[in-house]
């Protein structure tokens, strides 16, 4: 009998611990989800006779931080056909281009999703018109200067979950689970004595 109600209470307890560590890892993980690009203009892999201007839609509203928000069109010579700076607007991003001679181009983007982290990705497309600009070395925005530079250094945020986060919390369930372990042994042995 004494056998059965320990092993009920190292049960019950063990219960207790785990789920406090999954309200803990469960909660983290849920603040975590950022946006990602819904739709572009131009689409992915398509081929545009004529184009004015590049936009990017999101699944939420981007942040809209200074120099966060950046798209930059490069032509097949390598040099940029953006003719402004990015503009958002609530989910979207908007570029002004004027393209050089047709080809493949690309656009690059990255921008800041509404959870704070940097996502950014890139857009291969076609110009099949005529040319309407010579291009330029570097962007004629000064805050997409540095455009194909690694994203900021803003992954270290209060929203993710951190190796280290993870660490602290299975540890802390780890020291929780055997002082309760301790507890019931201790008491175990002196009711046998
Ligand atoms: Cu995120």
């Amino acid at each position: 009998m004494r056998t059965r109600n320990t092993l009920r209470r190292v049960l019950a307890g063990a219960v207790v611990v785990a789920a406090a560590m999954t309200a803990a890892l469960g909660g983290a993980t849920a603040a975590s989800a950022h946006d990602s690009l819904v739709s572009s203009t131009p689409a992915e892999g398509e081929s545009v006779p004529t184009l004015s201007e590049v936009s990017l839609e999101f699944s939420a509203n981007l942040l809209g931080l200074d120099g966060g928000n950046i798209v930059i069109v490069l032509g097949p010579d390598g040099r940029h056909y953006e003719s402004e700076c990015t503009s958002l607007a609530g989910p979207t991003l908007t570029t002004a281009v004027a393209l050089g001679a047709p080809g493949d181009y690309q656009v690059e983007w990255r921008a800041v999703s509404s959870d704070g982290h940097p996502v950014s990705g890139v857009i291969p497309f076609t110009y099949t018109g005529e040319s309407t600009s010579a291009g330029a070395e570097t962007s004629p925005c000064a805050s997409a200067a540095g455009a194909t530079a690694a994203p900021t250094a803003r992954s270290s945020d209060a929203g993710g979950v951190s190796g280290l986060t993870i660490g602290l919390v299975v540890g802390g369930g780890a020291v929780v689970l055997i002082g309760v372990l301790v507890v019931i042994i201790l008491r175990t042995r002196s009711r046998e004595e």
